[in-house]
């Protein structure tokens, strides 16, 4: 068995939920922020066989979307103080993919 653990992007989070549920594929919801933009997203639990992984990652890799972000250049440095030419464009997403080997899994 494999945890799949995902970070996606919040507005993906609902559709990719009910694309693992429709394919009887169970998953857990836990509500994070990312470290570098420190804007929310979700990170999900999906504990499937071994087998089931590629179909999740391809499930994934249809909903998430690629987007990109303006954020502040730095720290401190607004927008109203130094207009549009202080934010760079970032690029976030689809989604961040980590599976993981189970070692044990029961539900008592
Ligand atoms: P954040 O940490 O808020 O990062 C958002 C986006 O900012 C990243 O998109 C990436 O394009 C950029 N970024 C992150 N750190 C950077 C840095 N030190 N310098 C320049 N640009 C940087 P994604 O790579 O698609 O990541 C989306 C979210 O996935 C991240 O949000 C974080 O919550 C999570 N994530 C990504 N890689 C991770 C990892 N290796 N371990 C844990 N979480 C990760």
């Amino acid at each position: 068995m494999k945890l799949v653990v995902a970070i996606v992007q919040d507005r993906d989070t609902d559709l990719v939920i009910e694309t693992l549920n429709a394919r009887k594929l169970r998953v857990t919801r836990v509500a994070t922020s990312g470290g570098f933009l420190g804007q929310g997203n979700s990170t999900l639990l999906i504990g499937v066989d071994d087998f089931q992984v590629p179909l999740v990652i391809d499930l994934l890799r249809k909903v998430c979307h690629r987007r990109s972000m303006f954020v502040p250049m730095a720290a401190g440095i607004t927008e109203t103080a130094y207009g549009l030419h202080s934010q760079i464009e970032v690029e976030v997403g689809g989604a961040t993919v980590f599976v993981l080997d189970v070692e044990h899994f029961e539900q008592v």
